[in-house]
């Protein structure tokens, strides 16, 4: 998958975008990122890419001809999405992230100052995408972010040791608490329950921890869950009883 970034900061997103798991998604040739130089395609001898607003007001706009002009060189007429990083858009989701998981090709604008000229966006059939209700410097964090949760859903991205779907939304619900070695540390035990061998015990512990975490910390999404899977609410399953002190994991 070839993400084109329009930025006015390539360096700010390759450095961030070709480190860790993403680094080596892009030597095994599974993603690429392509950011783009908006500057360089300015025609003034200043390089200058923003300049004052029609009708008055503070601060100052990305003019169209640069922003334009970059994402004809990047997409050079293939048809595929262009998404502009704006906290006006559409909410991204790890829904939405599926669904662009399955493109071949996806340009992504990243705003400075007061954002675009509205006929840039236009002409590229941009659709808006906000990652949060926050208004940042630029578009480019959001833009990583994207590309982030977009990655890791391309087959191969992820080893056996990072599999993508038994995580936090995978299922709806929130993770349940994990540990490690060792088996007690600063006085706090790991639940005996991890250490029984028990896997069919462990799953049904598992699936109440996700359930009573998403209860009390993501209650919009229990709610969801469970209208979904009425027969799993939260304090019907075996051995929860257990569970209902309150444990440094902060759920009762
Ligand atoms: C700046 C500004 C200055 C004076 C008056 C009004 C103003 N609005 C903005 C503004 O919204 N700037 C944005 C900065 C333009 C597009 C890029 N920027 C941005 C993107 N900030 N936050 C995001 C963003 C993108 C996606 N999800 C969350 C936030």
């Amino acid at each position: 998958m070839v993400f084109n970034i329009l930025t006015l900061f390539p360096g700010m997103v390759e450095a961030g975008l070709n480190t860790s798991i993403l680094g080596r998604a892009a030597e095994k040739g599974l993603i690429r990122i392509n950011a783009v130089d908006i500057r360089d395609f300015t025609e003034n001898r200043h390089r200058r890419v923003d300049d004052y607003t029609y009708g008055g007001g503070a601060g100052m706009l990305m003019q169209a001809q640069p922003v334009y002009d970059a994402f004809l060189a990047a997409a050079g007429g293939r048809k595929h999405r262009v998404i502009y990083l704006t906290p006006q858009g559409r909410l991204f989701t790890q829904e939405y992230a599926a669904e662009l998981a399955a493109e071949d090709e996806i340009t992504l604008v990243c705003g400075h100052y007061e954002g675009i000229d509205e006929r840039a966006l236009e002409a590229m059939n941009a659709e808006p995408v906000s990652i949060g209700d926050y208004v940042l410097t630029g578009g480019e964090l959001p833009a990583m972010v994207l590309v982030d949760a977009v990655s890791r859903l391309i087959p191969g991205v992820l080893g056996n040791h990072e599999s993508a779907d038994t995580e936090s939304f995978g299922n709806g619900l929130l993770e349940y608490p994990q540990y490690s070695r060792p088996e007690e540390w600063m006085g706090m035990r790991v639940p005996e329950i991890l250490l029984s061998g028990d896997h069919a015990r462990v799953d049904a512990w598992r699936l109440e921890q996700s359930l009573l975490r998403t209860k009390e910390r993501r209650p919009d999404l229990y709610e969801k869950y469970i209208t979904e899977h009425p027969e799993e609410k939260a304090g019907k399953r075996a051995g929860n009883r257990k569970n209902t002190k309150k444990t440094h994991t902060g759920l009762q």
